[in-house]
């Protein structure tokens, strides 16, 4: 009589405890009329860059059409982009801000 259970041992192995979440990259968009300075202040405002960075990132969307704001988990990354599109939108600029999956 092998008693409880079948007899068979239990190999079993434990899964790593931590899980990477999904990463999602915010991005801004070029546009013909959205005034240079408020892009930076958004930069500034919403996602915590500092005057410099700020500028370059404005610079390298007026120049290339789009570029990165930052890489956040999912309700992060929707949060800020709500957040700018309605500030945009409440300063009547056509600015628009999207996320994408990494
Ligand atoms: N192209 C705009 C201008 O010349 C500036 C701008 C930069 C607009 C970045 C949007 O995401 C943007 N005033």
């Amino acid at each position: 009589d092998p008693g409880p259970g079948n007899g068979t041992a239990v190999i079993a192995r434990a899964k790593p405890q931590t899980r990477r979440p999904n990463m999602y990259r915010v991005l801004l968009l070029n546009d013909d009329y959205t005034p240079m300075e408020f892009v930076v202040v958004v930069l500034r405002k919403y996602f915590n860059k500092g005057a410099e960075d700020a500028t370059r990132i404005m610079l390298h969307v007026h120049q290339h059409g789009v570029g990165e704001c930052g890489i956040f988990t999912y309700e992060v990354a929707e949060t800020k982009v709500t957040q700018v599109m309605d500030y945009a939108r409440k300063h009547q600029h056509p600015l628009q801000c999207i996320m994408e999956k990494k």
